[in-house]
């Protein structure tokens, strides 16, 4: 059988050292939103991050996130942007609406800057559902959150300008 030549792959790895990272956080259900803050807080200085290169900024809810965040991404002054929120159905009737926005804002934000924006709003239908996500465990969105921005950065840091 032909011998296949291994590919040569380009990887972001989970090096958080010399990255600039931004946080940028709804207010709605802020017990929720504090877990995540806790959970990606903790992993950034796991993985190598200092505590001046991370910034955390607040907005009223969910649907503020995507102009938020966008402005965040095309400074030029980070690496990557999260994106925390938490949108519970049973909480509002406009559930599709919020929770569709931030999520297809945050696309754009991250198609227009060229900046990663990840992801990390909770949509979920009840509290206890948003509970299990934030938890004080390796199921923390928002150190999974803070991982993918990690990796992302990482990896155009290696692709290059
Ligand atoms: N914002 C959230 O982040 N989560 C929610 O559950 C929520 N509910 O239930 O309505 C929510 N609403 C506020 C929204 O994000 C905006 O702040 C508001 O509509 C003003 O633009």
């Amino acid at each position: 059988m032909t011998e296949v030549p291994a590919l040569a792959q380009i990887e972001g790895r989970l090096d958080a050292r010399g990255l600039k990272v931004a946080i940028v956080a709804g207010r709605w259900n802020d017990f929720i939103i504090a877990s995540l803050l806790r959970g990606a807080q903790a992993a950034w200085s796991r993985h190598g991050g200092a505590a001046g290169d991370l910034a955390v900024a607040r907005v009223p809810g969910a649907f503020e996130l995507p102009v938020a965040v966008k402005r965040f991404a095309a400074s030029g002054r980070y690496h990557a942007v999260v994106a925390f929120g938490c949108v519970i159905r049973g909480d509002t009737p406009h559930f599709d609406y919020v929770a569709g926005e931030a999520a297809a804002g945050l696309m754009r934000a991250q198609l227009d800057s060229g900046v990663p924006c990840i992801f990390g709003v909770l949509t979920v239908d009840t509290v206890e559902q948003a509970l299990e996500r934030a938890a004080t465990s390796r199921m923390n969105k928002g150190g999974e959150a803070m991982d993918v921005a990690i990796e992302m950065a990482d990896l155009f840091r290696r692709v290059g300008a």
